[in-house]
Formats: C-alpha cells, structure tokens, sequence
C-alpha cells in the first residue's frame, strides 16, 4: 500500500500531543460516565464513522467570476485520488472518493480501482454530468437535459447516465447521483408539468438500468444555474419522483440546496419517514449558496441534522443506508486543508448526536416539557468532542492534529514541483 505522508512523520508530530489527549480523554470520560455514557462505544461508533470526498472537490473551486489555482493542486484523477488520500490518511474518516463524468474520464477503470485500493481508498457514489457540453457531443444541454423538449437530447442525457452507471459497476460503487440544472431563467419559458413528465419519463429509462444493490440519488436544487425555476427544485419534488421512480430512487439532501433558514432538519425526518432518504451532500452557507466548508457557518444546523440521523437509526425503515459525501467549493483555501476540517466538524456533529440523552429527550418530548427537551439537545451539543474525534483517528493510525501534520508535510510545497500548473479559468468545477 502507498502511503502519500509517511508514517514517521505522523507518529513524531503525535508524539507531542499524546499526553495531553489522554489527559482530556480521560477528563471527557469522566465527565461523560457521570451521566452513564461510556467514552470509549462513542469513540468506537466515530472509528466506524466515514463520510465520502468528492474528486473535484479536491481542486480549486470558483465562481462564475473567477477560479484562482494553486500551485501544486491537482489535473487529474491521478492526482485527486492522492491527495484525497492524504485527507484520509490524515482524518481516518474519509475512505471513498466519489468521481464526477466525464471530468474523471480514464480509458482503464479496473486500473483506476487497483490505483484507488493502493491508496487505502474506494469508490462512492458515481455523478453524471448533463449540466455542460462536452468537446464533440451531438446535443446541448443549453435548454436541458433529462427534461429537454429535444427527444435526442433527453436520449443523449439517459445514455450517458447509464454510462456513470457502467463505470460506477467497474469502480465498485452502487449509487448514481443525478443532478440536472434543468430549469428556466424566464415566467413562461417552459411548462412547469410538461417538463417534470418528460424529466420522469427519462429518469425511469435511467432507472431501469440499475443493477439490483444499486440506488438512485436524486439531488435537488432550488436555483442555479436556473434562477427562475428549476425542475427538480426542492425535497417535495424529489420525493415525489422518487416515490413514481421506485425503491430504489431516494433523495439526496445538499445542505446548500434549499432557501435560506428553512428546516433541514425536519425534511431529514420526513425523508426517513417515507424511506427516501438517500444520503447527504455536506457544505455549509450564509445566503444561498453551496459552496462553503461544512460546519463553517452553522454547526447547529449540522448538529441537528445528526441528531435526525440518530434518531432514524432507532426506528428504521426499510433500506435506511444515508451515503455521506462532502460537497463543497474550495475558492480560497488549500483544499486538503478544507476537507481535513469538514470532515472533523462533520464527525464531531455526529459524535455530540451520540451524546443526546435520548431517553431523556423522548421523556421530556411526551410530557411536553418543552425546556427539558431542548436541554437534552443542548447539552450534548456543548460537550467539546474533538479528544473522542482524536484518539479514534491516532488509534486508527491517523495524525492528532490533522492540520498541523498536513502543514509539517509540506505535502503542496512538493507537489508544486511534480504537478503541471493549472490554468486561470472561470466557473465552479
Ligand atoms: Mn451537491
């Protein structure tokens, strides 16, 4: 196996924080035994804990305005897929990389499969691209894809989902996230029903194409790039295909996908309820964006939506298995660095969930001691988790302080001399 930071250097800069993370992960356990919770079984669920890396999250991401590279990042999916190692390697909680097409395109897939394995990752999610032409396509998605009024353009949007599919069946992944900017700029562009018919008719053609284990994530987005409507616009639309697709369609929550200030949380439970949801995309935002780092603007938000999670897993429903992959645009950081950071805060979200008292809460819900039950949630929101986070990633072979050991690598200090730089460019990749 190949290991991008070597494992000297990982164990010298723990060396110099290990006393003090078993003194706070004793104090922290001692705190916890009080109210009867056991350290080490939520340490045990965070090192079974993983959340997937996107492969273009792994460049510099942009805006419509501008894209700003750094030297050293990554053109290929040669080059992702090592530095989504260093994040893993690093974090102990990131082992799938999930690819995007045709922009990770290769002409050997078992090849990339062994290549990924080598590096201690695997495969998540596969996601299809009918949002931009490509060099030499016949259609374009200018008007739309999937929900296109051009019969060859909806059949050119289907073929090359089943494509994704055929890649993902060689990768080892069993998910295909379909997302598709299809929508209208305009009042009266499009029909709103005609376009979701049409949008149905060629996801069930997509659908038909799975393989047995696999699934179909339907991601929806309220605008962008359609800023008047879109076609599949918010979880009421997605749950509804879902439900006329079959089974094996769920909706995918992307944290940044919805209006400003609504409730993801409660949206999380309702998916659960109708045994739709699918997974998650993890990004944080201010406005109506997607783009900023999970957990940077509102770990609450985050927080509660674990604590649905949590919840769920209590009172299963059928195929309840939510995928979790970070989705985030990278515009002004080093991105192993933002991903190193996301997946801690994602992790920590998870781990004070863990902390609820449930029984406390479920008490406290029916008897409608509504101060009670908010103070279940608050106090496992206030426990600092990050000694449990730590001694899960040292026991597992990963750094304590994930970003002072990634800055000791200097690991984009020496990728600027291997890797060709990237060119200036607009748009988010
Ligand atoms: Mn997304």
């Amino acid at each position: 196996m190949t290991k991008p930071i070597s494992d000297e250097l990982i164990a010298e800069a723990n060396a110099r924080e290990l006393v003090a993370l078993e003194e706070d992960y004793t104090a922290l356990g001692r705190k916890l035994a009080r109210t009867g919770i056991d350290i080490d079984r939520v340490k045990d669920r965070i090192a079974g804990f993983s959340v997937a890396v996107p492969s273009w999250g792994a460049g510099r991401g942009g805006t419509r305005f501008a894209k700003f590279p750094i030297p050293g990042e990554p053109t290929n999916i040669h080059e992702k897929l090592e530095d989504c190692a260093v994040i893993n390697q690093l974090s102990r909680l990131t082992p799938r990389v999930s690819p995007h097409f045709p922009w990770d395109k290769v002409s050997d897939y078992k090849a990339l499969r062994e290549e990924a394995a080598d590096l201690g990752l695997g495969f998540d999610a596969v996601n299809s691209n009918t949002f931009q032409d490509q060099p030499g396509q016949a259609q374009t998605y200018a008007t739309g894809s999937l929900s296109s009024t051009v019969e060859a353009t909806r059949a050119q949007a289907v073929e090359h989902n089943i494509e994704c599919i055929e890649i993902g069946r060689q990768l080892g992944s069993t998910d295909l996230t379909v997302w598709v900017g299809d929508g209208t700029n305009f009042p009266g562009q499009q029909d709103f029903a005609r376009s979701l018919d049409r949008y149905l008719e060629a996801a069930s053609e997509v659908y038909s194409a799975l393989p047995d284990d696999w699934r179909m994530l339907l991601e929806h987005k309220m605008f962008e790039p359609a800023f008047y409507s879109t076609v599949i616009n918010d979880w009421g639309s997605s749950i509804l295909a879902a439900q006329e697709l079959g089974p094996k369609a769920k909706c995918l929550v992307d944290l940044g996908h919805h209006a400003p200030n609504v409730n993801i949380e409660q949206i999380v439970a309702r998916l659960h309820r109708f045994g739709k949801l699918g997974g998650f995309h993890f990004n944080d935002s201010k406005y109506g964006d997607d783009d900023l780092d999970s957990g940077s603007i509102n770990p609450h938000q985050l927080f509660l939506v674990f604590n649905e999670l949590v919840e769920a897993e209590l009172n299963p429903r059928e195929g309840f298995k939510p995928s979790y992959m970070i989705d985030q645009s990278h515009n002004v950081t080093d991105p192993i660095e933002s991903m190193l950071s996301s997946a801690e805060a994602i992790g920590q979200c998870f781990a004070k969930a863990l902390l609820v008292d449930r029984d406390a809460l479920h008490a406290a819900q029916e008897a409608n001691d509504t101060m009670m039950a908010f103070q279940a949630l608050r106090r496992a929101y206030n426990v600092d988790v990050a000694p449990i986070l730590a001694k899960a990633r040292v026991e597992a072979g990963g750094a304590i302080d994930v970003l002072a050991t990634y800055r000791a690598s200097r690991w984009r200090d020496r990728k600027a001399q291997e890797r060709k730089a990237v060119g200036l460019g607009a748009g988010i990749v």
